[in-house]
């Protein structure tokens, strides 16, 4: 390298090093305020763990963990992954069974502004959403997802279920917001959608990036051009970048560029309409910040009675006769918490997601 060469590289080496001090002190990175405290951070590591050890993840299918959990590049443009059995058959049949009862034509947010929820032109699927946490299995699935995408659950929005009958479909849309709305928005951007197919599908509902470029790995693997072309005739024919949905699999996307800055335009993206059979899948979007942060307060909520009575009463039926007081002051007693051992994250959790329940339903947003 003769002298201008290593003059030059000196500048730069110190230009990077004035970026990363100015960095550090916060002045470039000033507009992403972090809402963790360390107390959080740990909080969702720990649970992560607990998962973590039970799924086996892998980069080929030979390498794959117990469940046979793999992940294989699908695309770069935009980043999308497709996430081998990932979810249980069990798991997939629990999700469902617990949407069936309440699924109804799904809603977006057709007013971004006024945030009101209207019926959905785009979409003709019917839909719901599950309370995060709602239960064990769904926790469980809420934090795979977050181990997959690296992204703490706290920053996840409930999860959506979808059932899709034959003929319907979801138009191309992208995920992240307007910018005007993001001002409003918990938890700023839409940085990363996951996809889980809850169920086989006979033909159709195929996930279409019509902007995307299915990675040479994904074509090379799968039996090159012919072996991952897809074609859907209500879904304008040949596809250009889709992921046929399977049963315990998840299609991982990124809505945004690696810095988080950018949106990427390439993750537009529509599911195709199915031709026979039902689809069902659940949709969660991980925010760039926490979303309704409040919901994952770090300080475990406290499962006790507030009279000594409590007990007796609750013996004589006063949980189910007098439930304004028993639920407010007799938690314990009325069976609404359990007193969790010291970092049993889990049980607090519970008892986290059981008293917002008390307070009554918040105002639920819809896409
Ligand atoms: O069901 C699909 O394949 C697409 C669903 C989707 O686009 C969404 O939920 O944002």
């Amino acid at each position: 390298m003769g002298r201008r060469g290593g003059a030059a590289t000196l500048l730069a080496v110190l230009a990077l090093l004035a970026t990363t001090a100015s960095a550090a002190r916060g002045g470039t990175f000033r507009n992403f305020t972090s809402e963790y405290d360390e107390k959080t951070v740990k909080y969702d590591t720990k649970f992560s763990n607990q998962i973590l050890q039970e799924t086996r993840f892998s980069i080929s299918p030979g390498g794959a963990g117990e469940r046979g959990t793999w992940i294989e590049p699908f695309s770069w443009k935009p980043r999308a992954f497709v996430i081998h059995n990932i979810l249980t058959d069990e798991e997939c049949d629990h999700l469902i069974s617990l949407a069936e009862p309440s699924v109804k034509a799904s809603t977006v947010v057709t007013d971004s502004a006024a945030h009101e929820e209207g019926v959905s032109k785009a979409r003709t699927s019917f839909g719901t959403f599950l309370k995060r946490y709602h239960d064990e299995i769904v926790g469980r699935v809420e934090e795979k997802v977050a181990i997959m995408t690296g992204v703490p659950m706290a920053n996840g929005e409930s999860m959506q279920i979808l059932r899709y009958e034959r003929h319907q479909r979801y138009t191309k849309h992208e995920d992240f917001f307007d910018r005007a709305y993001l001002l409003e928005a918990d938890g700023m951007q839409r940085m990363a959608t996951i996809l889980l197919y809850l169920s086989d599908v006979d033909s159709g509902g195929e996930t279409n990036f019509p902007k995307g470029t299915i990675s040479q790995e994904y074509r090379a693997s799968n039996g090159g051009v012919e072996g991952v072309r897809q074609s859907n005739e209500e879904c304008g024919g040949a596809l250009q970048a889709a992921v046929k949905p399977k049963k315990g699999d998840a299609l991982l996307f990124y809505d945004m560029d690696p810095q988080c800055v950018y949106e990427d335009r390439f993750s537009l993206h529509e599911g195709c309409p199915v031709l026979e059979g039902i689809k069902w899948s659940a949709t969660i979007w991980m925010h760039q910040q926490h979303f309704r942060g409040q919901e994952y307060s770090s300080e475990p909520t406290p499962c006790e009675d507030t009279n000594d009575s409590c007990a007796s009463w609750a013996k004589n039926g006063e949980c189910k006769k007098n439930p304004a007081y028993m639920h407010s002051s007799c938690t314990l007693s009325c069976g609404l918490c359990r007193q969790c051992q010291h970092g049993d994250v889990l049980c607090e959790r519970k008892n986290r997601f059981a008293a917002r329940a008390k307070q009554g339903p918040g105002r639920r947003r819809a896409r």
